[in-house]
């Protein structure tokens, strides 16, 4: 949307309006003390107030703040959302091979591309191949009726190779990235996650 639509809108419209999407379906990183104390009061009244937000506005509210601890707080990654804010009921366990629904609301949508990934949280690194990717298309239209349904509720397959890498919930997630081209937007949520070793997997190992 334009700056001034959005100045406007933000006076006058309860903060859902602005909303744009997020992973609903496994639950998602919330908000919470964590954030608070490494990124800053700003960036955590700018998540609470719409949890679905781009991260391009994140930066200037967290520099603003005397909390803000980068080595702690990296905005393009979950948006600065903290492990530590993520209730034990929502961590998955996961094992290779498993297939994953996902579920992501797209309130409003913004043509553009997209992903799907496990990142290595201390690097910030994409570990493996990406487990799904939208190079165009994601996201078209002006409601959310108006999006695929395929690009809204899709699966990814747990990949192997994470079984030490992401044996600990916390040190890796699955984050779902969209940028709208457009609108110069992006948006990212995250899934917190560990991988079981399986007595499957030794077995596979051994026969192959
Ligand atoms: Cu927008």
């Amino acid at each position: 949307m334009y700056v001034s639509a959005a100045a406007a809108l933000l006076a006058l419209l309860p903060p859902l309006a602005l909303s744009h999407g997020l992973i609903t379906t496994p639950p998602s990183r919330p908000a919470g003390p964590s954030l608070v104390a490494n990124c800053g009061a700003g960036v955590n009244t700018a998540i609470t107030q719409d949890n679905t937000s781009y991260v391009e506005q994140l930066p200037r509210l967290a520099a603003a703040d005397k909390a803000y601890n980068p080595a702690k707080c990296n905005l393009w990654l979950c948006k600065g959302l903290q492990f530590a804010d993520n209730p034990a009921a929502n961590i998955q366990t996961w094992r290779a091979g498993q297939t994953v629904p996902l579920k992501i609301w797209l309130r409003i949508p913004h043509e553009g591309i997209a992903n799907v990934s496990v990142v290595d949280t201390k690097s910030n690194a994409v570990v493996g191949e990406m487990l799904k990717v939208w190079d165009r298309g994601y996201a078209p239209g002006k409601s959310e009726k108006d999006v695929p349904l395929a690009q809204r509720e899709f699966s990814v397959t747990v990949p192997e190779g994470l079984e030490q890498k992401c044996a600990v919930a916390g040190d890796c997630v699955l984050q779902w990235w969209w940028f709208g081209t457009g609108a110069k937007q992006t948006y990212e949520s995250c899934v917190d996650f560990a991988i079981a070793a399986t007595s499957g997997y030794k077995e596979r190992a051994f026969t192959s």
